[in-house]
This record gives C-alpha cells, sequence and structure tokens, in this order.
C-alpha cells in the first residue's frame, strides 16, 4: 500500500518484503529509536507512540531502570536453563507473588505459552482436583477472543484469517458471547468444566468493555460451579487500564492494589505477559495459589528461556517502575481526560462514532465500514503528523501510549488526532 517518501525507510521495508515471510501488514515507518513515550525513525522524524507494541511498552521505550537491570544482569549470567537453580529467578518470583498476591508464579517468556500453561494447568486441576474424567475436560472462552498464535490457542478463536488452514484444530474448548452472564451459568452447568478464560477488557476485538459486573459475577459463578476463574491480562493488566489489574475494576489501588474486595475479581489463574518486561525482552507469567499450582509436577512443564536471569531482573524492574512512578493511577487519570477531550469532539462531527476504554487502552469507531479504508488513511496521516497508531477490524483505531505520559504531552496528542480527524470531514 501507501510507500513512504525516505528512500532509506524504503530500503529497509524492501529488504524485510523480500526476505522475511509475509505474516504482517506494518504501517509504512521504520523506526530506529525510542525514549519514554517518543519513537524516532530513520530519518530523525520523532513521534508519539500511540500502540506502545500493543501496551508491553507501558513504562516507557528504554526505561533506564529496566534497561539497566538487564544490562547488568546481561553481563553477569543469561542462562543457565532450570536445570541449574540462578541467584535471581527466587528474588523475581517472591517479588511478583508477593506484588500480585498469589501464592506461586510459573515464569515463561511469550504471552501464548502463558496461555498455553494456563490451558494444561486447568485440564490438570480439572482431572487431579475436580475429578472430571480424562480426556473430558472443557474450558469456556467467548467470541472474538484474542488469547495468540499457537495451534491450540488459534483452535478457538474465530478469527478466520487466524485459523483458517492450519487444522486439525485442538478440541476442549466451549464458545460463548462475551458479556453475556446467562450464556455463562449454562456452560457452567456441564460438570466437566475446568475453568473460564477470559480477557478482562477485549483488546484485539476492538478494545471492548463489558459491563462493570461483568468479571465479578463470572469470578462469583465459577466459584459456585467449582470451575477456574482464569483472567488473561497480558494486555490490560500491569497499570494499562487505570488499575494494576482490569480485574481490579474500579478499586481505587493507584498501583498499590489494596484489595478491595467490592470490586476486585481476583482471578484463579492470573495471566502476564507484555509490559511485564516493559517491552524490553520476553516476560511472562502465570499466577496461582498453592491449590491450583500444585497440579504441575517436575517434568510436567516449562521451557529452555522461561524464568531465565536476566527475564528475572528484568521482570523485577519493570514492575517496581509501575509502583514508583504512579503508572496506574496516571493511566487513569490522563484516559479519562482524553475520553473526555475526544467526546467533545465527537459532538461536533459524523467521522468518528465513538470513543471507548478504560485507563489509557482506548479506541474510536471510524464511521466507515469494517472494509474501508478510512481508518488505515487516519493512521498513514497521523503519522505524517507525528503519531503513530494502528486500526484493528478495519474502521477501529487503537490509542494505548506509554503510561509515562504527562498531560501536555497529552494535549498535543489529542490536538494532533482531532487535527487530522478534522481533515477526514
Ligand atoms: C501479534 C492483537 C493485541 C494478547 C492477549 C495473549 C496474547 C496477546 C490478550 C499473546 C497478544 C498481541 C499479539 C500481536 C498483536 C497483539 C494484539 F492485535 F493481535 F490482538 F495486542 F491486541 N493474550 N497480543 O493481546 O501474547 O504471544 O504475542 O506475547 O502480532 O500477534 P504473545
Amino acid at each position: 500500500m501507501n510507500a513512504v517518501e525516505s528512500k532509506k525507510a524504503q530500503h529497509f521495508i524492501d529488504i524485510e518484503d523480500a526476505h522475511g515471510a509475509h505474516n504482517y501488514h506494518p504501517l509504512p515507518v521504520v523506526l530506529e529509536r525510542g525514549e519514554g513515550v517518543y519513537v524516532w525513525d530513520v530519518d530523525g522524524k520523532r513521534y508519539y507512540d500511540f500502540l506502545s507494541a500493543y501496551s508491553a511498552v507501558n513504562q516507557g521505550h528504554c526505561h533506564p531502570a529496566i534497561v539497566g537491570a538487564m544490562d547488568q544482569q546481561a553481563r553477569t549470567l543469561t542462562l543457565t536453563s532450570r536445570a541449574f537453580h540462578n541467584n535471581k529467578l527466587g528474588e523475581f518470583e517472591k517479588y511478583i507473588t508477593e506484588y500480585f498476591k498469589f501464592d506461586k508464579v510459573l515464569p515463561m517468556n511469550t504471552g501464548a505459552e502463558a496461555v498455553e500453561t494456563a490451558i494444561k494447568i486447568a485440564r490438570k486441576w480439572a482431572y487431579e482436583k475436580k475429578g472430571v474424567e480424562e480426556k473430558d475436560a472443557q474450558i469456556i472462552v467467548v467470541d472474538n477472543n484474542f488469547h495468540g498464535r499457537t495451534t491450540t490457542i488459534i483452535s478457538f478463536s474465530n478469527d478466520e484469517n487466524a485459523r483458517k488452514n492450519f487444522g486439525p484444530y485442538t478440541p476442549g474448548f466451549i464458545k460463548i458471547p462475551y458479556n453475556d452472564m446467562p450464556a455463562l451459568e449454562k456452560a457452567l452447568q456441564q460438570d466437566n468444566i475446568a475453568g473460564f478464560m477470559v480477557e478482562p477488557i477485549q483488546g484485539e476485538a476492538g478494545v471492548f468493555v463489558p459491563a462493570d459486573d461483568y468479571m465479578r459475577n463470572a469470578r462469583d459463578l465459577c466459584k459456585k460451579h467449582n470451575a477456574l476463574f482464569i483472567a488473561d491480562e497480558i494486555q490490560t493488566g500491569i497499570a494499562r487500564t487505570g488499575a494494576l489489574l482490569a480485574v481490579c475494576g474500579q478499586c481505587d489501588c493507584q498501583g498499590h492494589c489494596e484489595r478491595q474486595e467490592a470490586t476486585y475479581a481476583r482471578p484463579d489463574i492470573l495471566i502476564l505477559g507484555k509490559a511485564l518486561s516493559g517491552g524490553a525482552y520476553p516476560v511472562s507469567a502465570v499466577l496461582a495459589d498453592n491449590h491450583v499450582m500444585d497440579v504441575i509436577n517436575p517434568g510436567q512443564h516449562g521451557s529452555t528461556f522461561g524464568g531465565n536471569p536476566v527475564a528475572a531482573a528484568v521482570g523485577v524492574a519493570a514492575l517496581q517502575v509501575i509502583k514508583d512512578e504512579n503508572l496506574a493511577q496516571n493511566a487513569r487519570e490522563l484516559g479519562n481526560y482524553f475520553r473526555a477531550k475526544i467526546n467533545e469532539y465527537i459532538e461536533t462531527t459524523d467521522t468518528v462514532v465513538l470513543v471507548r476504554g478504560r485507563g489509557l487502552l482506548n479506541a474510536i469507531v471510524i464511521n466507515d465500514s469494517e472494509e474501508g479504508d478510512t481508518a488505515w488513511n487516519i493512521c498513514l496521516r497521523l503519522r505524517d503528523h507525528g503519531l503513530l497508531a494502528k486500526p484493528t477490524h478495519g474502521n477501529i483505531i487503537r490509542f494505548a501510549p506509554p503510561l509515562v505520559m504527562n498531560k501536555e504531552q497529552l494535549d498535543e496528542c489529542i490536538a494532533i488526532i482531532i487535527k487530522t480527524l478534522k481533515e477526514f470531514e
């Protein structure tokens, strides 16, 4: 599609095109440096990053505390495998379990691996703790979910592009509509249900925010039917939605979650990834209490890189930054301000249908069909004006800047966004 004007940038695009598999369709911009809320392209042009690598870079690009921890550990010891102990893993495990208040953690690398881990734990729990007949366990998932790209995970996707011709598909999943309590209650009637796995806010589906009490009610129903409540917070967690976790609901924890039981929908299995490293390194994790996690014994799960010393050092630093810089509170305040300002603009125009989201995970819906190219063209123009964002589902644009943004910067960004949208009126 639309090429870039710069010869230099075109060179990098061309060699990717010639030598890389064509499994992506990136916005035509070639980045070479990042710092905080900014990224720079190969021609030195500066942009506000409004994708944050799909919410991995919550702490901002190249955060000195995170890069410092990574650098120091990389010079000391990078990998032992889990065949031996190392002096960083335990510190990370202690830190993250105290941070999120779970008994145990199982560290992995990518989000999809953590989701796979949660599925394995849930199935094993169903057979060994709930008494489900072997090979019979089912996990309830929802329509338009996004949990990753392994063969098992795409088996329960309903994105045809992500699934088609990758079968045979893994059985054992029941799909129900999102944000639908009666459907969940009905599905939980079966006695072979291991758990219910859900994103507290659907990211890829277009930042779809469910009813305020959806997570709480889902948690309660799971408890009632002895099924595990599994929250995939890979995209929503770690301060992105204005609380430490999206399942914290409206709990005003300012990133220090005091666990106000009134709104906290505590999962039985919590899945984290992305911002667990601030985007510096692939770090993912599954957290659960002993009665769940103790179904996993030596030899039953693992990974060469999972829990390696660099990941462990980076994970601690990344979580520390969230608290030190009050990023949950900042995301909450700036998010409310952002939606208010965009809503003021929406009152005046037919170009944008609505803005939705929580904290700094937001999206606008463009007045165009899903097949239309208006949103893509708006993103190209936003790029020209110095702000990077990406459409999802054709007519939705996701806005998710690093959480280290300040109000002055956000005001500048809002001005860029509204100016750009006005050019499409
Ligand atoms: C890509 C989407 C976002 C996730 C949730 C698990 C994973 C993801 C809730 C898997 C990953 C990424 C994958 C990335 C694009 C991005 C994405 F548009 F594809 F859906 F963020 F919205 N659970 N989401 O959002 O984690 O294995 O990738 O580390 O290019 O596929 P991963």
